[in-house]
This record gives C-alpha cells, structure tokens and sequence, in this order.
C-alpha cells in the first residue's frame, strides 16, 4: 500500500520548522520557503505513476532529474503549514528529461513550488555534485542577518571574518566562508545561476538586502547552521552598537583553532 505522503517524517518536520521559523521572525507573511529532497526509500514508497500530476514548465539542472522533491507553496504563510499542508505544501517529481516538472502529491487549488524554486534546484544541484547526502535548503529572512547586510561588511570575505572573529565555533561551523550575492531581483533565473555558483563550495549563502539560503543534509542541519549565523550576526550587531569592539579573535589565533580541530579555513581568508 502506498504511504500518504503527510505521513513522511520530513513533511512533519518541515512544518514544525515552518512555525518555528515564524515564531523567530524570519518568516514574515508569506517570506521563505523549504525544500527537501525525498530519500529512495521514501520517494518509492508513495507510489507516484509518473506523468499523472500538473506539468509545470522550468529550466532543470541535470543533478536533481529523478528526484522527488518536497516544497512550499509559493504564497504560503510559514505561521499556516501546519494546519494546511494540502495547498500549501507538496511533492514534485523532476523528470528524466525535459524542461519542466511534475506536481505530484499536495499543491491543491492550483498552488506552485515557491518563487525561489529554481534557486533551490540550482542549490541542491551545486551542492549535490561535492555531497551525495545533501537534502535539504532553506530559504527565509532572518533578521539579524537581514540587518547585518545592511550596516556590515558588503564584502563575503570581510563578512565571514566578522563572524569568524566572534566565537570560536564560528569558523568550525563554515570553515568554507560565507558566500554573499550582491543585491538583485528575486525570484529569478539569474538569482538562481549566481546562488549556485556560490554553493558549489559553500553551505550558507546570503542574499544582499534581502536574507539566507541554508543548505544541508537534513532539515536539522540546515536550520541548525542558519540559526547559528543569525546568533553571530545579532551578536555583531550589539557588539558594533556599543562601538567598543576591540577585534575579537585574531588570523593566529583563528589559525590555532584551525590546526587544533583539523579544518582548513577557505584559502586566502586569514593573513598568517
Ligand atoms: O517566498 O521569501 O524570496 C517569499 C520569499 C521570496
Ligand atoms: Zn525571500
């Protein structure tokens, strides 16, 4: 018998995390969005009889072909997931060939995957070809990171060595850096391409002036990483208010660390 794809720990998960998130402020409205990448397991388990749901046109990277994928809904308000899946979350099926996917499971009364659906396809697919295990990307605007572009560093160098500087842990949880994409308009192709380049070697992406996308290989992961940025961020923004910063942890001592725990900083970011 095939399973009610509601039933599927991660929809359950994704939920929570939905009002969570909202509960946070990071989820005003109908901002952010989740995608997570069904397991082989899961995926046969619902049963699909592929090329029975809505078809919906969209460039697709090769990475995810064969894939199901759960989405929100674009519209949908984080605060109301929980309560109404049916339209505002669903399954898609991403076909061996062709431009365009499948609308298999929820979705109901013509709702589509989020605006930013072709920016988490080029994520997933970015990062994919470096971690077979990747899942999960989250998208939304987490204040304090929100805010941070827009009175912090606009460099992703300088942004990441802000944070690096705060915490130790900081450069344990990116040692890779933090990948910032300059102010464009959303929901676009072009968003999509310059995010993907991005997360071809990172985890955490930010968009200028507008918020985050956090990618993977659980929902837990995934969240776990964006609501430690958003931590570091709002402690940046205290720091800097108080306007005594006296520099935090320093390239020797960001190297010490480094050497201790066995992780390579991303070349060229720390001058020792
Ligand atoms: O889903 O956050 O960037 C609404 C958004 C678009
Ligand atoms: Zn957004």
């Amino acid at each position: 018998m095939a399973t009610d794809w509601k039933e599927i720990g991660a929809v359950k998960e994704a939920q929570e995390l939905a009002y969570l998130m909202w509960d946070k402020n990071w989820d005003e409205a109908n901002g952010g969005n989740i995608t997570y990448i069904l397991t082989e397991k899961e995926a046969t388990s619902l049963n699909y009889t592929i090329g029975s749901g809505r078809k919906v046109e969209l460039q697709i990277p090769d990475a995810v072909r064969g894939k199901y994928i759960l989405t929100t809904s674009s519209g949908s308000y984080f605060r109301e997931l929980r309560d109404n899946p049916d339209d505002l979350i669903g399954i898609v099926y991403i076909p061996e060939n062709g431009d365009y996917y499948e609308i298999a499971f929820g979705l109901e009364h013509g709702n589509k995957p989020t605006s930013e659906f072709p920016a988490h396809i080029a994520t997933h697919a970015a990062r994919l070809a470096i971690d077979p295990e990747q899942r999960v990307v989250m998208h939304n605007h987490a204040t304090n990171v929100l805010t941070m572009t827009h009175v912090g560093p606009t460099d992703e160098r300088d942004f990441t060595l802000a944070l690096w500087r705060l915490i130790p842990e900081a450069l344990f949880m990116f040692p890779e850096g933090i990948g910032m994409v300059p102010y464009c308009a959303c929901g676009t192709q072009h968003i999509a391409d310059l995010t993907l380049e991005k997360m071809k070697d990172r985890k955490f992406v930010i968009w200028q002036y507008h918020g985050v996308f956090s990618a993977g290989k659980s929902l837990h992961d995934a969240f776990g990483l964006l609501e430690s940025v958003d931590k570091l961020c709002g402690v940046y923004l205290e720091v800097i208010r108080t306007g005594k910063f006296n520099g935090g942890i320093n390239d020797a001592e960001l190297m010490e660390l480094a050497n201790q725990w066995g992780i390579t900083p991303r070349e060229g970011y720390l001058n020792v």
